[in-house]
C-alpha cells in the first residue's frame, strides 16, 4: 500500500539584508529534491521555505541604502523568491516572519510559555562584544583574555533585564530523546556534536531583548563560544513586541524558530506538523537541535523526526565570505544556467551538479568550475545523455522507432532489472534524509544508466544486428535498455525536473506536474516492465550535449 501520509521538509528561513547566493539555494534545492520524490511517491508533502526578517543587520543595511527595513526586506525578499523560481523549486508556501500571519502566532506562543511560566523575566549579566553585539560565555572570554574573538576589542562586563526561557528544565527530557532516536540529529557526526554539548548544564536563553535595543541578529549566541544576552544596538521598533511588555521585543531568533510552526498552525494544515524534516546547514545546529525541541516540548507539541545538517560550500577552494568577495552570486548561478547554447550548462545540470556533489555530509564541498565540467560530462553528458540516445538511435536503427519486445530473458538481461530495482530501493531509503549519504540516493538514476552502457558493452547489439537471425535478441537488449532508463529518468526526475520530463516523453512516458507528481505512485510506476512493446521511441537532440575543455567558464 501506498504512504500518503503528512510529510512537512523546511529549510532555514533567510537573513534579507542582503541578496541569496549559493548556500541558500542549495538548502532550498535539496528541500526540493526531496519534496518532489516524496510527492512522486505518493506522500502530502508540504514544503516551506521563507525568510527571516526582523534582524537588527536588516536595518542597518536599510539605513545605509536610506530605506526602511520592511521596504529593504520586501526587496531581498522578493530577490529569495525570484531565485528560487528560477531554480524550479516547488515549495508550497514562503514565509516571511514580518507577515501578520507569523507575528500573530508567535505573539500566542510566548503568552503560552510565559503563562506556564517556561519563560520568565530575568537578569543577564555577561561579557558583551559591542563591536560584534552579541554576548559570550565566561570560557570563550576568559580564552580570549577578555577580547573581542573577531576585532580585538575589550569585552565589557554587562548587566541587561531579558524575557528567559527555561531550556535547563529540558535538557535531560531533551538528551535522551536524542539518544533514543538516532535519526532526529543527522548526520551521525552532528548528532554526536549536540550529545556532546548536552553533557554540560545548559543556560537559560534570552527570548527578548529591550525595545529600544534591539538585538544583534548575528545568530551567534546560541552556537560556536556563545551564548546569554541578545545583543545591543538600536532597532527602531524593529521586531515583534513581548506580548504583555511593550518594553521589551522577541528575540530574532525566537521568533525565526516559531516559522516553522506558525505556517501550519491553521485547520487546514495542522496535520503537517510535526515537521519531518528540518533541513539546514551546521552554522545553526544549537538552535534546531537543542533550542527548538526544548520550546516545542514546552508548547507540549511533538517533535520533528529528524534536523538534517549540512555542511557548506566553498569555492575553487576557498572559503566563501564577504571580505573575499567571492560569494557564487546569483548572476553567476544564472550564467551556469543557461542554455547549453548561450554558453551555460542549464538548469537541470546545475541542480545535479549542487544535489549530488553538495555538502551532505559531514565535510565541506568545493564548487570548483573544473569539477563540475568532470561531472556534467561524466554523469549527464556521456552518463544518462549518451545511454538515452544511442539507445534511441538503436531502436530508430533496427525497430523503425518502436520499441521491441523482451523475449528469452537471459540472466544477463535479467540482470539490468535487478540493478534497476536496487537502485529504486535506495533511492526510497535515501530520501527522507533519516538515512547516511542521501547524494548516493539522488544518483540512484544515473546508476542505472551506467549500468546500461555496462550491459550494452558486453552484449553489444549493434554487433548481433548485423545478422538478421539476432534481431529477436537484440529487440531484447534494446526493450531491456529502454526500460532501464524510463526508471532512470523517473529516478532523476526530482533532481532534473525540465531534462527528465524530455527524455520521458521520448520514451512515451507521461511527464510529472510541475510539483513532481505523477499519475500514479513512483513505487508502482518504477515496476519492472511497465513499459509497453511497441511505444513509439523519439530521438531527438542531445540531451547534454558535451562540455569541451576549450568552451569558457560561465560569467555574468
Ligand atoms: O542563519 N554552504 O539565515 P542565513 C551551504 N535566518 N549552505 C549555506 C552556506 C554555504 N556556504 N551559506 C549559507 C540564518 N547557507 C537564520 C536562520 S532559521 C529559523 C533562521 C545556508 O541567511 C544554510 O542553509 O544566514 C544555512 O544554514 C543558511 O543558509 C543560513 O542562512
Amino acid at each position: 500500500m501506498t504512504d500518503s501520509s503528512p510529510f512537512y521538509i523546511t529549510t532555514p528561513i533567510y537573513y534579507v539584508n542582503d541578496k541569496p547566493h549559493v548556500g541558500h539555494c542549495y538548502t532550498t534545492l535539496v528541500a526540493d529534491a526531496v519534496a518532489r520524490f516524496m510527492r512522486a511517491a505518493g506522500r502530502d508533502v508540504f514544503f516551506l521555505t521563507g525568510t527571516d526578517e526582523h534582524a537588527e543587520k536588516v536595518v542597518t543595511s536599510a539605513a545605509e541604502r536610506s530605506l526602511t527595513p520592511i521596504q529593504w526586506a520586501d526587496r531581498n525578499a522578493a530577490e529569495f523568491q525570484k531565485a528560487f523560481a528560477f531554480l524550479q523549486c516547488s515549495n508550497d508556501d514562503f514565509i516571511r516572519t514580518t507577515e501578520d500571519r507569523h507575528t500573530q502566532r508567535v505573539r500566542d506562543y510566548i503568552q503560552q510559555l510565559l503563562d506556564s511560566d517556561d519563560i520568565y523575566l530575568g537578569e543577564y549579566e555577561g561579557w558583551y562584544d559591542p563591536s560584534q553585539e552579541e554576548y559570550l560565555t565566561e570560557t570563550t572570554a576568559r580564552e580570549h583574555d577578555y577580547k573581542s574573538p573577531v576585532t580585538g576589542r575589550e569585552l565589557i562586563k554587562r548587566t541587561e533585564k531579558n524575557y528567559f526561557f527555561r531550556l535547563s528544565k529540558y535538557q535531560d527530557r531533551l538528551r535522551k530523546h536524542i539518544e533514543q532516536h538516532p535519526e532526529c540529529v543527522q548526520p551521525e557526526a552532528r548528532r554526536n556534536e549536540v550529545l556532546g554539548r548536552l553533557r554540560e548544564p545548559l543556560q537559560d536563553v534570552p527570548v527578548s531583548r529591550g525595545s529600544g535595543d534591539a538585538s544583534g541578529s548575528s545568530g551567534a549566541s546560541g552556537g560556536g563560544g556563545t551564548s546569554g544576552g541578545s545583543g545591543g544596538a538600536s532597532g527602531g521598533g524593529w521586531g515583534i513586541l513581548m506580548p504583555g511588555d511593550e518594553s521589551h521585543r522577541v528575540y530574532v531568533w525566537i521568533d525565526a524558530l516559531f516559522n516553522y510552526l506558525s505556517t501550519v498552525d491553521t485547520p487546514e494544515r495542522q496535520r503537517y506538523w510535526p515537521a519531518q524534516v528540518h533541513l539546514i546547514a551546521k552554522d545553526i545546529l544549537w538552535f534546531h537541535a537543542v533550542i527548538w525541541p526544548c520550546m516545542l516540548m514546552a508548547l507540549g507539541k511533538p517533535l520533528p523526526a529528524t534536523v538534517y545538517s549540512h555542511s557548506f560550500w566553498i569555492r575553487e577552494g576557498r572559503k566563501m565570505s564577504k571580505s573575499l568577495g567571492n560569494f557564487l552570486d546569483l548572476p553567476t548561478i544564472e550564467a551556469y544556467c543557461r542554455p547549453f547554447a548561450d554558453g551555460g550548462f542549464g538548469i537541470d545540470a546545475f541542480r545535479w551538479y549542487l544535489l549530488t556533489q553538495g555538502p551532505l555530509g559531514a565535510t565541506d564541498a568545493d564548487f570548483a568550475h573544473d569539477k563540475f565540467v568532470e561531472v556534467y560530462n561524466a554523469d549527464l553528458a556521456n552518463g544518462i545523455g549518451n545511454a538515452a540516445s544511442r539507445v534511441s538511435n538503436m531502436i530508430a536503427k533496427y525497430f523503425e522507432g518502436l520499441c521491441p519486445v523482451a523475449q528469452g530473458v537471459s540472466d544477463v538481461d535479467a540482470a539490468l532489472g535487478k540493478t534497476a530495482q536496487s537502485c529504486v530501493e535506495r533511492a526510497f531509503e535515501r530520501a527522507t534524509l533519516t538515512h547516511a549519504d542521501p547524494a548516493s540516493g539522488f544518483r540512484a538514476g544515473v546508476d542505472i544508466s551506467n549500468a546500461v552502457d555496462e550491459y550494452i558493452a558486453l552484449t553489444a547489439p549493434f554487433k548481433l544486428a548485423k545478422d538478421p537471425a539476432n534481431m529477436q535478441t537484440v529487440g531484447t537488449i534494446l526493450y531491456q535498455c529502454a526500460e532501464a532508463l524510463r526508471i532512470a529518468a523517473i529516478l532523476m526526475s526530482p533532481a532534473m525536473p525540465s531534462a527528465m520530463a524530455d527524455l520521458l516523453g521520448r520514451l512515451g512516458q507521461d511527464a510529472p506536474d510541475d510539483k513532481g507528481r505523477f499519475a500514479e505512485p513512483l513505487e508502482e510506476l518504477c515496476k519492472w516492465g511497465r513499459l509497453q512493446a511497441g511505444t513509439r521511441i523519439v530521438k531527438g537532440e542531445a540531451l547534454f550535449p558535451r562540455w569541451d575543455a576549450d568552451r569558457p567558464v560561465p560569467t555574468p
